[in-house]
């Protein structure tokens, strides 16, 4: 069986872990691609020379050319600009807005059948904008958020509570952004929800809400440690996860920016729920019920990326 192609656009901090992470956990031969001349080159050629120390075989090339990613499974995004210290992520939106046009005519000529993967920020405003762009299906083009805030969440409360983190499972619903929903009641430690351990005393109910507002802020948390840029590690885990799922079929359950068409009372965005991906790639939205003080919430994360997506139509109008 030949192997899976996995293109990266973005060569960066991201792009680079992702690369790794594919090659350690054989996902496919990998070609990454990105506008600095040498850098994907130099990031491919160093990463397969790991590749005899850690056993893996994958053909790794870097490029400067869309044509190197034709046939491609998987394409993640992450071209563009990070934050720095005292922007927020909306700052991003009109560079990164051109970024996307081009990556998406990228796509859309060489890559046409792949599992697109979107990590540039202004997140659910860049997803939105590539799936216009490419022109690909929507179910073929997902933004990734939730599970890298849903994992912030997991850490943030293993760490608190002494448990391994592989006990602990969250949900962070809405945009990717500080209107973050991290869903209390339907996070849990070994199947109980947060809010029983509150009831039992193991977990402090002033702790829990300083650990909520902790994943809202995570990634602010991180960009004013480093100071010239923001997460890398944890964001290309989260977005391997996803790719791993299509590639293998897994159909994990996992928090992701999709196209909502009708679910949760939406249509044409693309914002953070729950999603079956699969062979099929976003195979299936899952529609949770909201309590009152929940959709609220996730109404004012709404509200807040179809702002970002107004202002991606001002600035670009054939985005209809
Ligand atoms: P960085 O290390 O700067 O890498 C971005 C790369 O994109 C650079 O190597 C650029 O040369 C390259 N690039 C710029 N323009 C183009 C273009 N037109 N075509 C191809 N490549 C181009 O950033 P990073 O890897 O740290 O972050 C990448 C993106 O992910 C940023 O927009 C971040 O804000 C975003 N990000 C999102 C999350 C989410 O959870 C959604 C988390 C962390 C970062």
């Amino acid at each position: 069986m030949a192997r899976n192609k996995i293109a990266l656009i973005g060569s960066g901090q991201i792009g680079g872990t992702l690369a790794l992470l594919a090659g350690l956990k054989e996902l496919g031969d990998i070609v990454l691609f990105d506008v600095q001349e040498g850098v994907p080159q130099g990031k491919g050629l160093d990463i397969a020379q790991s590749s005899p120390v850690e056993g893996f075989d994958a053909r790794i090339s870097g490029t400067q050319s869309y044509e190197a990613i034709a046939g491609a499974d998987v394409v993640i995004v992450t071209a563009g600009v990070p934050r720095k210290p005292g922007m927020s992520r909306d700052d991003l939106l009109e560079i990164n807005l051109r970024v996307m046009e081009q990556v998406g005519a990228g796509i859309s000529k060489y890559a046409p059948e792949a599992f697109v993967i979107c990590i540039t920020n202004p997140l659910d405003a860049m997803v939105w904008a590539l799936q216009k762009f490419s022109g690909l299906p929507a179910s073929q083009v997902v933004g990734m958020a939730g599970v890298l805030d849903s994992a912030r969440f997991r850490y943030f409360l293993a760490e608190e509570l002494g448990v391994s983190v592989e006990d602990v499972t969250a949900f962070v619903l809405g945009g990717h952004g500080d209107t973050m929903v991290p869903l209390t009641r339907y996070s849990t430690v070994a199947g109980i929800p947060l809010p029983d351990l509150v009831k039992m005393g193991w977990l402090d109910g002033k702790r829990l809400d300083e650990i909520v507002q902790r994943t809202r802020d995570g990634g602010a948390e991180i960009v004013g440690l480093l100071k010239t840029g923001s997460a890398f590690y944890a964001p290309a885990a989260s977005a391997i996860a996803m790719a791993e799922s299509y590639l293998r079929d897994k159909k994990r359950v996992l928090p992701a920016a999709a196209y909502l068409q009708g679910e949760y009372g939406l249509d044409g965005i693309y914002v953070g729920v729950p999603v079956v991906i699969g062979a099929g790639g976003v195979e299936k939205v899952v529609e949770i019920e909201l309590d009152r003080a929940e959709r609220q919430m996730f109404q004012k994360s709404v509200d807040s990326v179809e702002g970002l997506i107004a202002a991606c139509r001002k600035i670009q109008p054939s985005l209809a």
